[in-house]
């Protein structure tokens, strides 16, 4: 018997009890204990076999670790039906999550008892595979074809009082698992109930399948899991018998694990917990949090604001004058009150938040006592300058002085403070309410006990927090600077705005990079490139006007109804806006460029190549500290889709020697912007991957 399966009788119940902290994933000796206890359950006299899991969790699902390497015997889908068969009747009880290769061994199972808070879902296609051990063949048997298909498709799970109404657990009641499972086989033991297989159950329901897999796949954005699930699920309704079924959802399994896909979705499952786990904050304890200043009502301070108000911080928000500080509470507000209609607040604690934990200020003096203070008004060094002076002045000792800038050296903010250690930079992504994004900016002197605050607080923001050093745009508005010059240059030598938009939405982005400068505000990017030429920029690098010029025109994007793209007032989304072309002519006639065409294909190339090759240059320069913390950043902050894994990983599974080759191609026409990253040409030289480094730094 294995360790990950405790066995014992209760009677005439054999009571299998998973003990695979932290999750009960069903790794290789979970399922060997399985096996052996259904058998030895079978050998031994018992007339009913409970399973259930100790700690916090039912199995979670399969063990995600054992993805991409040789299946170990008993497989999932082999021991499910080994289960199912058994002439013992099953029984499981579930509380904490029963999810993936978890509920699919309930269903396997002849009766289902859950407690009301646990959640059951089959969340594979978010892995990039499927329910591979029989689930897509049994949900839709138990719950029907439409509501499997829901499940299956998003990933969703569901509380089990949902389930019990779906028909996919049989009983819900409060209790231990153990318990309530104990007592539930011993009930259908005295009743005399039959075992009961879902295989044997009649094939489900047949609906219009062709029509749903194009919506899933087009809502999919190039991912193919949810699109392929659907096909199994097809297989449930139209294979001749339950083992046809079960073997087509083998072949589909087997090509999604197999695919890029799964590897980039496997990749940003495990990243995503990794990146705020930094070594060297082991131990550290954060300073104390309960009460924060943020400075600025703008949509940014006010969705810092409302975020921090979620999280149950108390918020003194600091304005220039009480109109400005009226207009803020207004924005923080309306953020509350999308919360309020998403169910997320109930209207006693929108009522508590507004009134008891806001206050609006106009005096400095009011952030005397705030653990922390967010600044994030205009975006000039002078300016930020000024506020960090006065808060230095009136801040209690050990608060923490923190700037929301995007860009702006936070060792340069920090010196004209007496507190520099206390100072660090807190770079949230608007509207910041809603965005998973934190980039916990550690300057020079930033004492580590401040650093933990700052991850501390992502945590309480239920964000992602990811370390970055300073340098102008940390590790996300850096590469985000290399790949839109990337794409501005295109544009000079002869693509289109709406060609790169297209190319990389194709390529998964939601939105491509005009369509949400568009969206962002033209005159961002006019104050950078402004900043850049006023910094001298070298005589070497592309600098292009034509989109000077759509701002000089008075044309920010979305919000004045024209930029790259012209908006109608009650339309969703923009039609090429017809003056940008004679802009962009006008701009080549001047260079003396004469425009070629590019394929789609190389344009994102050659996009992804600037976007790998500037994250080479900051994991090598160590503003990032693994390849990982890029990929997250790109992931939650600037829509780089999931199922690529992030900029790094997708290099890695391309192959890094093809794209440093590309870049050197590049080079030829321009050797100061393609200058290839030198941790690129040494990981090639040395034959290995950016996930090597990130192994290498666990
Ligand atoms: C499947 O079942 C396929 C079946 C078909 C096969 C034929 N495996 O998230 P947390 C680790 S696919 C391995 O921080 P929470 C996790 O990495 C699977 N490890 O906790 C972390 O490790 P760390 C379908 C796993 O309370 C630790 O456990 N199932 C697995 O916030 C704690 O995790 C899923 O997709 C796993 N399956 O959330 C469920 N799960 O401490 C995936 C977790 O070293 N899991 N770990 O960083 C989850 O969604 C969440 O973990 C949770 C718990 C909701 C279960």
């Amino acid at each position: 018997m294995s360790d990950a399966i405790r066995y014992e009788r209760v009677g005439d119940i054999a009571v299998l009890t998973a003990q695979n902290p932290p999750v009960n994933a069903l790794g290789v000796d979970v399922r060997k204990g399985l096996l052996s206890g259904i058998e030895r359950a079978e050998a031994d006299g018992a007339k009913a076999v409970l399973i259930y899991g100790d700690g916090r969790t039912y199995f979670a699902g399969a063990d995600i670790r054992e993805f991409g390497k040789p299946m170990l015997d008993p497989g999932l889908p082999d021991l499910g039906s080994r289960i199912e068969a058994s002439p013992l009747i099953v029984v499981s009880a579930m509380h904490g999550t029963a999810l993936g290769g978890g509920l699919e061994i309930a269903l396997c199972s002849h009766y289902r008892i859950a407690v009301p808070s646990a959640k059951m879902g089959l969340p594979e296609v978010n892995l990039g595979i499927l329910p591979g051990a029989g689930g897509t063949q049994r949900l839709p048997r138990v719950a029907g074809t439409e509501a499997a298909l829901d499940m299956i498709t998003s990933g969703r799970p569901i509380k089990a009082p949902e389930a019990l109404d779906k028909g996919i657990i049989d009983r819900v009641t409060e209790g231990e698992p153990r318990e309530i499972g104990l007592a539930y086989a011993q009930e259908l033991l005295d009743a005399g109930a039959a075992r009961r297989a879902v295989c044997d159950m009649p094939a489900p329901e047949m609906i219009d399948f062709d029509t749903r897999y194009d919506a899933v796949l087009k809502k999919g954005r190039g991912q193919i899991s949810p699109a392929t699930a659907l096909r199994s699920v097809q297989a449930a309704c139209e294979a001749d018998n339950f083992e046809a079924g079960l073997k087509r959802e083998r072949e589909l399994f087997m090509e999604l694990m197999n695919s890029d896909q799964r590897q980039g979705m496997v990749h940003a499952f495990f990243s995503e917990r990794a990146v705020s786990k930094l070594p060297e904050l082991k131990g550290v304890t954060p300073r104390t949090l309960a009460q924060i200043g943020v400075i600025g009502g703008g949509t940014m301070g006010a969705g810092i604001a409302t975020a921090a108000l979620l999280s149950g911080l108390k918020v003194t928000m600091l304005e220039m004058t009480d109109e400005a500080a009226a207009a803020a509470k207004g924005r923080i507000e309306g953020n509350l009150q999308g919360a309020l209609k998403r169910g997320k607040i109930s209207q006693d604690q929108f009522d508590i938040l507004t009134q008891q934990s806001l206050v609006l200020a106009t005096d400095y003096a009011a952030l005397a006592e705030a653990d922390l203070v967010i600044e994030a008004v205009f975006e000039d060094m002078s300016v930020k300058k000024t506020v960090f002076t006065q808060l230095d002045a009136v801040c209690k000792p050990g608060a923490i002085l923190a700037s929301n800038t995007s860009y702006l050296d936070v060792n340069e903010i920090a010196a004209c403070t007496s507190r520099p250690e206390d100072v660090i930079g807190l770079h949230f992504f608007s509207p910041a309410h809603i965005m998973k994004l934190l980039e916990v900016v550690v300057a020079d002197k930033t004492a580590i006990d401040v650093v933990a605050t700052g991850f501390a607080l992502g945590k309480m923001l239920n964000k992602i927090t990811v370390r970055a050093g300073v340098c102008d745009g940390f590790i996300g508005n850096r590469i985000l600077a290399t790949y839109r010059s990337c794409a501005d240059q295109m544009i000079l030598d002869g693509a289109s705005p709406y060609q790169i938009d297209a190319a990389m939405t194709k390529f998964g982005f939601a939105m491509g990079p005009y369509a949400v400068s568009d969206l962002a505000g033209l005159d961002i990017g006019w104050a950078s490139r402004k900043r850049k030429r006023a910094a001298g920029m070298d005589p070497r690098a592309r600098d292009s006007v034509y989109a000077d010029k759509l701002c000089e025109a008075g044309h920010f994007g979305q919000k004045t109804g024209k930029g790259y793209y012209v908006y109608e007032a009650g339309k969703r989304g923009g039609t090429p806006n017809p003056e940008v072309a004679a802009l962009i002519e006008a701009n080549r006639a001047e260079l003396g460029i004469t425009p070629r065409e590019f394929t789609d294909e190389e344009i994102t190339r050659r996009y992804m190549c600037a976007m790998v090759n500037e994250a080479a240059k900051v994991v090598g320069e160590g503003i990032a500290r693994r390849p990982l913390d890029v990929d997250m950043t790109l992931l939650f902050g600037y829509g780089f889709p999931r199922y690529h894994g992030g900029p790094l990983k997708w290099a890695d599974i391309q192959g890094l020697d093809g794209i440093l080759a590309d870049i050197k191609t590049y080079a030829q026409e321009d050797d100061y912007f393609w200058q290839p990253a030198p941790l690129l040409e040494q990981l090639v030289a040395e034959g290995r991957s950016f996930d090597d480094l990130n192994k290498g730094s666990n």
